[in-house]
Order: structure tokens, then C-alpha cells, then sequence
């Protein structure tokens, strides 16, 4: 079986970055499970399933460091197992499928907004935030601090080499907040005007470590040297639960001519071009992350990771079967 071509070409876009950003990749391939049963033709249950199971695959491998993906089709593939183990025909294991896709898209929302609400708490009014890259839970604390009447200020680095932070500059601009593009190479340079950074994530592990965007880290140790809060604003469909078991999160590294062109690189010489998408900052340059199931320090990610998972097993892992079926605190 192959996908159905509009969950192919979700497929296609997190893959080439048309959908980017590690929130909106997680509720496009919820989407992209959904138009799978949807769409599948399967006569059997067991059918279904292993078309679902294969649809799961094609969009886990599209890009590998937000593990907010592998979380989305894990929320929708288990509540599928749980289906199939009492269901008595392909209508009713199709209509848990996509009833969890979309309450993974609604949920994610919400938790947007809730991390909005609760984030804005520790904004103060007059507040200079520096964010690195374009993450939509950081902007939702920023643009709630506003909307509360808090006078904030904005750095935004431009980040390169896609420069997200073009978007970031642009969406708040949108909203009135006064926003000042930098270099990315400025942060350390204009750390001493700044009273918060604020930045999203792609993964967060159950030591509290943050994955996110390549030079995030930079952003972080410049921060702890000028004594700057360091806050990290992730739903908890961004922590992971392999970092439990003791993996490591994979890093993207993406093709050399996101740096240089191959002519400009051709006129150099011969030299190697690396470029990894992301960077991992140690709990010890983060303050806390804003959560929509409140706020808690790096530390406490492991017990943000048992509520939402459980207490897991590497097969369980493998098979899509953790993911609490208990209902989101949003
Ligand atoms: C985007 C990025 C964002 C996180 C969080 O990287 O690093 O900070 O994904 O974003 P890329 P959000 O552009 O390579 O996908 O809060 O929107 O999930």
C-alpha cells in the first residue's frame, strides 16, 4: 500500500521544511494518519492496521530530531491498538483512528494557548526577550505577554542558515510587539540588555536537557554568563520518551548548501562543510519550562515523561504502545 497522496505530500513537505516547526509537524502527520483512514480501503481489521502501521513509518522517517513527531503517530497508533483489541469491524478501529488524530491536533492547540496563559505569568511589563529561530510555543507566551498589556521588547536572531527568524520578526511585528532582528553571531553582544530568553523546543530528555535549533545552546551560555533566565516554552508532546530508556535524540544534519552554494564552495577549495540543524543545552542553562501542564524545572521532565507515557519498556517503544490514554491536562 502506499499513502494517499495528500498524506504523501504532508509526507514531502515535513520532509523538504514546507512544514517546519516541530508543533506543526506533529499535527500534520496526526493529519496525515487521518486522511490514511480515511481514505484506507482495507477489508480487514488486521489490514487496516498494517496500512496505518506503514503510513506511521513513512512519516516517523521524514525528519528525525522533533520528537514531537514520533510522539503524534505514537498517540494515534496506540489508541488504534486499543481499538483493535475489542473492535468487530474496520468502521469502528477507522473511526478511533481518526478520532484520536484529530484530538491530537485539537489538544496541541489548546496546549498552545494554555502554554501561552501560564508563560505570560513570568513576563514582566517593560521585559527585553531574546528568541533564537521561529517556535509557535514561545511566540504564544510573547504575544500573551502582550495582549496582557506588557510592554515587552523583542530580539530576534535571524537564524541561520534558513532564517526562521524572519518569520518570528514578522509574526510579531504582526501582532505590534517592537521586535529588533540581530545577528546570530550578536546574541553575546546585546545579552546585558536583555532580562529573559525565551525559546521553543524539538525535544526536551528526561534529564531536562533542550534540543532545539542549531546555536540554541550559544543563546543559552551567553544567558548564564550575563545571569539571564533561560526559559524553554515545549507542550509535553515534545518530551521523549526514548530519553527515558537511555537514547539519545538524533540531530539533523542537513545538506552543505544550506551554508555555502556548491560554486562559491568550488571557488574555496577543498574543504568540509558541516550542518547540523540543532543543538542540545545542558538542564544546568535552563530556569524552567513552561508546560501546559504548568511550569517545572529541568529536572522535573522525567516526571512530565511518566505522566504522559508511563513507565515503558523498549518494546512498547516500538510498538506504539505508551502513550496514557488518560485525557490531556490542557
Ligand atoms: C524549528 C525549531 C523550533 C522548534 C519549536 O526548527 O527549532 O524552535 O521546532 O517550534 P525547524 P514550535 O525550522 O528546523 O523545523 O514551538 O513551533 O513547535
Amino acid at each position: 500500500m502506499t499513502l494517499p497522496a495528500d498524506a504523501r505530500t504532508i509526507a514531502e513537505n515535513i520532509r523538504n521544511m514546507r512544514i517546519r516547526g516541530a508543533s506543526l509537524i506533529a499535527s500534520s502527520a496526526a493529519e496525515a494518519l487521518e486522511i490514511t483512514a480515511q481514505k484506507s480501503s482495507a477489508k480487514t481489521v488486521d489490514e487496516f492496521v498494517s496500512e496505518m502501521t506503514e503510513a506511521a513509518h513513512v512519516l516517523i522517517q521524514t525528519r528525525p530530531t522533533a520528537v514531537s513527531l514520533p510522539n503524534a503517530v505514537r498517540y494515534v497508533m496506540h489508541r488504534i491498538g486499543v481499538a483493535k483489541n475489542s473492535a468487530r469491524s474496520v468502521e469502528e478501529v477507522r473511526s478511533a483512528a481518526t478520532s484520536a488524530a484529530r484530538k491530537f491536533i485539537d489538544n496541541a492547540r489548546t496546549a498552545s494557548d494554555r502554554i501561552g496563559e501560564i508563560g505570560a505569568r513570568r513576563i514582566r511589563d517593560g521585559d527585553v526577550l531574546l528568541t533564537h529561530c521561529n517556535s509557535k510555543a514561545a511566540m504564544s507566551v510573547m504575544k500573551t505577554a502582550w495582549s496582557e498589556g506588557k510592554k515587552i521588547e523583542v530580539l530576534v536572531t535571524e537564524t541561520r542558515p534558513r532564517f526562521q527568524g524572519h518569520l518570528t520578526a514578522r509574526a510579531l511585528a504582526d501582532a505590534g510587539i517592537p521586535v529588533t532582528m540581530i545577528l546570530d553571531d550578536a546574541v553575546r553582544y546585546y545579552m546585558q540588555d536583555v532580562d529573559k530568553v525565551i525559546v521553543g523546543a524539538d525535544a526536551i530528555t528526561a534529564n531536562g536537557a533542550l534540543v532545539n535549533k542549531i546555536g540554541t545552546s550559544m543563546v543559552a551560555l551567553a544567558a548564564h554568563e550575563a545571569k539571564v533566565k533561560v526559559f524553554v516554552a515545549a507542550e509535553s508532546f515534545k518530551f521523549s520518551p526514548e530519553t527515558m530508556i537511555g537514547e539519545l535524540v538524533t540531530i539533523e544534519e542537513r545538506d552543505t548548501s544550506e551554508v555555502i552554494s556548491e560554486s562559491e564552495l568550488k571557488r574555496i577549495g577543498p574543504i568540509k562543510v558541516r550542518n547540523p540543524s540543532f543543538d542540545v543545552t545542558p538542564p544546568e542553562y535552563i530556569d524552567l519550562i513552561i508546560t501546559e501542564r504548568g511550569i517545572i524545572p529541568p529536572a522535573g521532565a522525567v516526571i512530565i515523561l511518566e505522566q504522559v507515557f508511563g513507565v515503558l519498556t523498549p518494546e512498547e517503544l516500538r510498538e506504539y504502545q505508551t502513550y496514557s490514554l488518560q485525557e490531556e491536562v490542557a
